[in-house]
């Protein structure tokens, strides 16, 4: 090998995304053509992370959590506390799906931490 070359070994070729063809379409007399359409991305699946009420959790201890792990200034944390011990429970953010399980990880952890039996839970929304 020359001095000063480096030759990089790689299992496997990088492969070439598959772009499906879209359906025939007939161009006059018999000729048939197969145009290639790149595939459209959809955006990610969203999931809401929810807050359950319990009759054990202080009240203050649940509004600094969703301060903290979802990012509200005191009156929305507060409000959405309420909502949570009124009406069972409350939406506290949506995130993709990795950003919510870190966030009712997160929670949990801290709950347990303090000793507190709140539960947090995340599902997909629409
Ligand atoms: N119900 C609790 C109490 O009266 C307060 C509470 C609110 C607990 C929201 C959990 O997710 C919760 N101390």
């Amino acid at each position: 090998m020359p001095a000063g070359r480096m030759v990089f070994m790689v299992a496997q070729t990088p492969k070439k995304p598959v772009i499906p063809a879209s359906r025939p379409s007939v161009a006059g007399d018999d000729a048939v053509v197969l145009e290639r359409r790149a595939q459209r991305v959809r955006p990610p699946q969203m999931y809401q992370v929810v807050l359950l009420n319990d009759d054990f959790t202080p009240m203050e201890f649940v509004v600094q959590i969703i301060q903290e792990f979802f990012g509200k200034d005191r009156e929305t944390a507060t409000q959405i506390m309420l909502k949570i011990h009124l009406e069972g429970k409350g939406v506290c953010g949506v995130y993709t799906r990795d950003v919510a399980i870190t966030k009712v990880d997160q929670v949990l952890q801290a709950s347990r931490h303090a000793g507190h039996p709140l539960q947090c839970t995340t599902e997909p929304i629409e």
